[in-house]
């Protein structure tokens, strides 16, 4: 008997040219909640690459590479539009993929996924030229201006922890700004950019514009796409060692990189803040999408003074997370996204214990029952008794964890905040307002919130200094990387 339509494994296939096409081969995508199988996921080999790569040139030269600013703006806006009305399929593809709970799915993903478009149809239409007069000492006068064309044909590669947040904050201002792309999307979510390219057409984004070739990293759609020579530049999220390949990848053809990579963030909590707001908020910093967010906070240092009743109170906080199905209204927590992630954060536990940590909550892997544990949950976990001498505390964990760790002084806490390689984000829970500001200046980051995380303004510039990037995206930040002026020098 032939097996019926339903029980064949959903098709995850590239788009390429504006119509959905088989890979090479395909892999299969498991969902982390229960290991339950997604589809199989169609990867691209050099070829679909290439033609993928082919398509957005010409697609660069065709009507789109001609539209007006306003017209582009338009279709940024009509996409906002159809993301809103399709948000419960976006929503389905979000948490099939990721196990998230589908309200964080519905209030951070998808709705940020419109968001994004719509913000960058606003900085597009509102952008001017850079014009000035130059004045000669013998009298003579001239007109400078620069007009900003498109970069070209844009690699926009992206990680699974957000994954249509993360790739409509780089595919959006890309589309703005005039340039053809190709999307790899990460290998663990294949779902949501798959629809996405179905949307876009929808809302009027010519065949060719968008291509989206699905795989892995070395040796795979994202080598072959980093290392192709019609990439004009390539935009990245994730791993700071993926950004070194992908560095590596471009420099022969010395090709523009935006990178926003890992993060060991911090959070400084003086003994004057308002200690129930920071508790509530360090609990969500820590813990937020399963604490897969680049942004987490993962070192806690408190002012001595505060530091039992901060420690009990995030505790407390850890114990009330609830695991569970995505579509429970109680569910605060999902899974991590697979197996081999698990794998990885559980090393660090281990290697907590073995550096001498005193596990104040969670450590392991938990016992959920109703066909749960088939899925690769974990524990939120907090550590106290590390310092910064020890590799949990130095190497990104990526996952609900965070060691906390006493202070004397603001100095000490800055210079204690400022010791890692990385440099993302950092927060500053405080009530004296002055010295609020003085300690989020002196943070060695792209990011220093006070008295809150992740408040977003898609306007501010977002990345990160040393192992955590190169550049900023944000409002007029990301024009300027997708952009190449064109600087006009009229004699008058
Ligand atoms: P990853 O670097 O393993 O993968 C990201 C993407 O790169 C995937 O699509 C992957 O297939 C692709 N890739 C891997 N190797 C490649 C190669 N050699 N050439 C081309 N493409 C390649 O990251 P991840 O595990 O998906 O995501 C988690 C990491 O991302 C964490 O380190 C996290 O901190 C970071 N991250 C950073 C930010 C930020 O804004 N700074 C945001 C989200 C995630
Ligand atoms: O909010 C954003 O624009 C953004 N780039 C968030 C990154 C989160 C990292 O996981």
């Amino acid at each position: 008997m032939s097996p019926s339509a339903s029980t064949q494994p959903r098709q995850i296939r590239n788009f390429i040219g504006g119509e959905f096409v088989d890979g090479v081969r395909t892999f299969d995508k498991f969902n982390p909640i229960d290991g339950s199988l997604i589809g199989e996921v169609h990867e691209a080999g050099p070829e679909e690459v290439a033609r993928a790569v082919a398509a957005a040139r010409a697609a660069l030269e065709g009507p789109w590479g001609r539209m007006s600013v306003g017209e582009r703006a338009q279709i940024m806006r009509r996409i906002a539009d159809t993301i809103d009305r399709r948000s419960a399929e976006l929503v389905a593809a979000e948490v099939g993929d990721t196990g998230k709970p589908e309200a964080l799915a519905r209030d951070l993903d998808v709705a940020r996924a419109a968001a994004n478009f719509r913000s960058f149809a606003d900085t597009v239409s509102a952008a001017g030229l850079d014009s000035y007069l130059t004045e000669l000492p013998d009298g003579r006068s001239a007109l400078n201006y620069a007009i900003r064309k498109p970069l070209g044909v844009v690699a926009v590669i992206v990680p699974w922890n957000l994954p249509l947040l993360l790739l409509t904050w780089k595919l959006a201002p890309a589309l703005a700004s005039g340039n053809t792309v190709v999307v790899k999307p990460s290998e663990e979510t294949p779902s949501s950019a798959t629809l996405l390219a179905e949307i876009l057409s929808e809302a009027g984004v010519p065949p060719g514009v968008v291509n989206v070739v699905h795989g892995f990293g070395e040796g795979s759609a994202g080598g072959y796409l980093t290392a192709h020579p019609g990439i004009d530049g390539v935009t990245f999220t994730g791993e700071s060692s993926t950004g070194s390949a992908i560095m590596r990848a471009v420099a022969p053809r010395v090709r523009p990189v935006s990178f926003e990579l890992g993060g060991k963030n911090a959070a400084v909590v003086f003994a004057d803040a308002n200690l129930d707001a920071a508790i509530a908020g360090l609990a969500r910093s820590t813990f937020l999408n399963t604490g897969q967010v680049c942004l987490c906070t993962e070192r806690i240092y408190v002012e001595r003074a505060v530091f039992d009743d901060v420690a009990a109170g995030l505790a407390e906080h850890a114990g009330r997370l609830r695991l569970g199905r995505p579509g429970d209204p109680a569910t605060t927590t999902g899974p991590l996204i697979s197996q081999a992630h698990r794998e990885k954060v559980l090393s660090y536990f281990e290697l907590a214990r073995a550096e001498g940590a005193t596990v104040l909550a969670g450590g392991g892997i938990p016992t959920l029952g109703d066909g749960l544990d088939s899925g690769s949950w974990i524990q939120p976990t907090l550590w106290t008794g590390l310092d910064n001498s020890h590799r949990a505390v130095r190497e990104e964990v990526f996952g609900p964890v965070a060691a906390l760790i006493p202070f004397d002084t603001e100095d000490e806490a800055i210079a204690l905040a400022n010791d890692t390689e990385y440099g993302l984000a950092a927060v500053t829970w405080t009530s004296d307002l002055a010295r609020g500001h003085r300690v989020a200046q002196r943070m060695r980051v792209g990011m220093s919130w006070v008295n809150t995380w992740y408040l977003r303004d898609l306007r501010s510039p977002f990345g990160g200094t040393g192992l955590s990037g190169i550049g900023r995206e944000g409002g007029q930040h990301s024009i300027e990387f997708y952009t190449e002026p064109t600087n006009v020098c009229v004699q008058l």
